[in-house]
């Protein structure tokens, strides 16, 4: 049997990130994850950190190649049936920008730095299962290569996703969640071809939504709206350039450059949310928590702003025996959650095309995409949450 103070479930971003910063402030732990690092590494997610995420990075020593590597955007582009705008995001976040810096990267640095610093993450850790999560004696037990393990622990950080183990284990009749599913998903595409264009566009379009992104100058990521219906079979990279040229700009689609897919994958779109993050022992943060569509690309900043949240919580409980904040958690982490979801929830009905929609709700569309593209307000407002939010204090 194993004692730690802080057990994590999942060694995605979360999971990383947290046993990282928990480890250079001293405070023991252990990960636990299902799948192989490699795996782990295989899935392609997001794209863009907001500076909040950025710092926190650094701080857990992990900065150095996103540092170097990542490409700083002081602006993001919209686009309205081919009509091209850009956004300042540096003038109206008030001198803020975001970095270009894959979720994929993110992983392999917090990977790295973990193994240099001796942290212990154990892969392919299966049938994990949470015991005790309301008493004193919380444990997480597990196999590994069929043979049975235990781990005694102070706490138990839920970093697992949505698909994990830890909501699961917290009694239902415990839990109060929200969900909205859109009816369209998002068909991605990783080529290594130069970006169409120097930031992010985000394209509406009456054949539907389109996103031209990045992860280098010389690797691009595409994202098309499909039906909730499609699949991947009915989807070639031809058939992808050629639709993806006729939502973009013209002088974008004109000078495109195409090629072969490295990777094509077709993710849903939902809305969804825990508010009990936190039960027991037990603390929720990023997917185990929360989704949101990633229209607004705020999934791996929300995991991170619960990483800081929890983080600066178990040092203040471990160094100075503040229990007394545990609650903190929830309140802080949901008032930021619910922001995102709200900001993420309208950039997708802001530039998604509904099928249930008529002519009237198209020229409604059109005109909200007018006034938040051409007022200063609405800029500011953009501009604001797609920077990020400022991380909210503990005390
Ligand atoms: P993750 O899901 O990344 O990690 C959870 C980890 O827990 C996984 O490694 C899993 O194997 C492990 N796990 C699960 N069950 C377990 C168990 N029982 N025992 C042990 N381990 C277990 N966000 C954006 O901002 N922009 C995007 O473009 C974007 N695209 C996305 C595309 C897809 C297909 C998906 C699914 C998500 C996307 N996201 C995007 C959101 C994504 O980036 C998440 O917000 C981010 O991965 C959250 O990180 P974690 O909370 O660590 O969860
Ligand atoms: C990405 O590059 O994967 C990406 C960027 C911004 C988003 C969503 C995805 O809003």
């Amino acid at each position: 049997m194993t004692k730690t103070q802080v057990a994590i479930i999942g060694a995605g971003p979360s999971g990383l990130l947290l046993g990282q910063l928990l480890t250079k402030a001293g405070i023991d732990n252990i990960i636990l994850e299902r799948k192989s690092g490699d795996y782990v590494l295989s899935r392609i997610r997001a794209g863009v950190l907001e500076q909040g995420t950025a710092d926190l990075i650094r701080e857990a020593g992990a900065g150095a190649r996103m540092d170097k590597e990542g490409i700083i955007h002081t602006g993001t582009d919209f686009s309205f049936q081919g009509e091209h705008h850009h956004l300042d995001l540096e003038k109206y976040s008030g001198g803020k920008h975001v970095i270009v810096y894959g979720q994929t990267e993110v992983t392999r640095d917090l990977m790295e730095e973990r193994e240099k610093a001796g942290g212990v993450t154990v892969y392919e850790a299966d049938n994990v299962k949470l015991h005790d999560i309301d008493s004193d004696n919380p444990y997480v037990t597990y196999h590994h290569n069929d043979e049975p393990f235990r781990i005694d622990c102070d706490y138990i950080a839920g970093c697992d996703g949505f698909h994990g183990v830890t909501r699961k284990s917290i009694p239902h009749d415990k839990l109060v969640e929200y969900e909205k599913v859109y009816p369209f998903g998002w068909l991605g595409l990783m080529s290594d071809t130069p970006p169409v264009h120097d930031e992010l566009v985000y394209c509406a379009h009456e054949r539907g939504f389109a996103l031209c992104s990045m992860r280098s100058e010389t690797r691009s990521r595409y994202y098309l709206q499909v039906p909730d219906t499609d699949t991947i079979d009915n989807w070639d990279e031809d058939k992808f350039w050629d639709e993806l040229k006729r939502r973009i700009p013209p002088e974008m689609a004109e000078r495109l450059v195409t090629g072969p897919a490295l990777e094509m994958s077709i993710a849903p779109l939902r809305s969804y949310v825990c508010e009990t993050m936190q039960y027991g022992k037990v603390f929720l943060l990023g997917d185990a928590a929360h989704i949101v569509p990633p229209t607004g690309a705020k999934g791996l900043n929300l995991a991170a702003s619960d990483v800081e949240t929890a983080f600066r919580l178990f040092v203040k409980i471990y160094n100075e025996g503040r229990t007394d904040l545990i609650p903190r958690y929830q309140e802080i982490c949901l008032a930021r959650v619910w922001k995102a979801v709200r900001f993420s929830w309208w950039m997708t009905m802001f530039l998604h095309r509904f099928e249930s929609a008529g002519r009237f709700d198209f020229r409604v569309q059109q005109a909200e995409f007018d006034y938040f593209i051409h007022s200063e307000a609405g800029k500011t407002t953009i501009a604001e949450n797609y920077v990020g939010l400022p991380f909210e204090a503990l005390e």
